[in-house]
């Protein structure tokens, strides 16, 4: 089961908060104010863009040897319970991406890339101190079109937008218990950081007679470009499809301890 019921402290937001600049050092040393209000916000040119070329290099090189995972799906139930996976190389994925098609090539989601990687990128994560209780960086690299449906994750998220753009649509923590989330079976693992619940609902296209509460829930739709850092809290569904050809790398990380509980789900 999904968590249903929250404190309803969290503030409400008119749009998701786009900050001009703020440098990593900034980020450092405020960090716990600028995420403790428990919203999600960007930062823009937090870190230095690379070329499309210059990052493709990078990423033939660091999965050399490696295989890449890639992800299909064409309804969101099989989304939720019978996505297929296939491993591809670097370079042939790479190369599928500069191809005119017409059909969505696989998605290269959730692929780990490792510290060494990120910190190679000059990457920062603003929380060094946590750093020993992280998952890897993972990397999302996919085409137009690849998405990945509505969910809801069980930690906190920074996603770093590296190339191309990438919607998303994002539900407040209030929202969501009209949401049609249910606990997913892919979320079954002791690591907690691996938890999380899809949406029986397709936002594309929503069925309101079979899935009335979805009208109280309010839509936050922000585009990242690259060069953008999104931080996306605890318990904030999203849906994302990539517009472009587009490489996100994200940390997932729990802050519990830090953010004041009554932001958290009530037990
Ligand atoms: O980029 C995507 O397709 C999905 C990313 C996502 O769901 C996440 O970072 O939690």
């Amino acid at each position: 089961m999904p968590p249903t019921k929250f404190q309803s402290c969290v503030e409400l937001t008119p749009d998701i908060k786009r900050i001009e600049y703020i440098s990593a050092e900034y980020f450092l040393s405020h960090k716990y104010n600028l995420v403790t209000k428990g919203i999600p916000f960007v930062v823009r040119n937090f870190f230095d863009i690379v070329d499309r070329d210059t990052l493709f290099r990078f990423l033939r090189t660091s999965f050399e040897g490696k295989n890449l995972t890639v992800r299909s799906h064409s309804t969101i139930q099989e989304y939720a319970h019978k996505r297929t996976y296939s491993q591809i190389d670097m370079i042939d994925y790479i190369e599928m991406l500069g191809m005119d098609r017409q059909e969505v090539i696989p998605y290269a989601a959730n692929n780990s890339l490792g510290f060494e990687n990120f910190n190679s990128l000059h990457l920062t994560f603003p929380f060094p101190d946590l750093k020993n209780q992280l998952e890897d960086p993972k990397i999302w690299i996919g085409a137009a079109g690849t998405s990945t449906p509505l969910h809801m994750d069980s930690c906190d998220n920074f996603c770093y937008h590296l190339l191309g753009s990438k919607k998303w649509i994002i539900f407040s923590i209030r929202d969501c218990e009209y949401l049609y989330l249910e606990r997913n079976s892919y979320g079954t693992s002791a690591n907690p950081l691996s938890e999380f619940s899809t949406s029986r609902l397709n936002i594309d296209y929503p069925d309101h007679e079979t899935f009335p509460l979805f009208k109280h829930a309010a839509a936050f739709e922000l585009t990242l470009e690259a060069g953008e850092l999104l931080y996306l809290p605890y318990g904030w569904a999203h849906s994302v499809k990539n517009l472009t050809t587009s490489a996100m790398i994200n940390i997932w990380f729990r802050l519990d301890g830090y953010i004041p509980l009554l932001l958290r789900k009530t037990k």
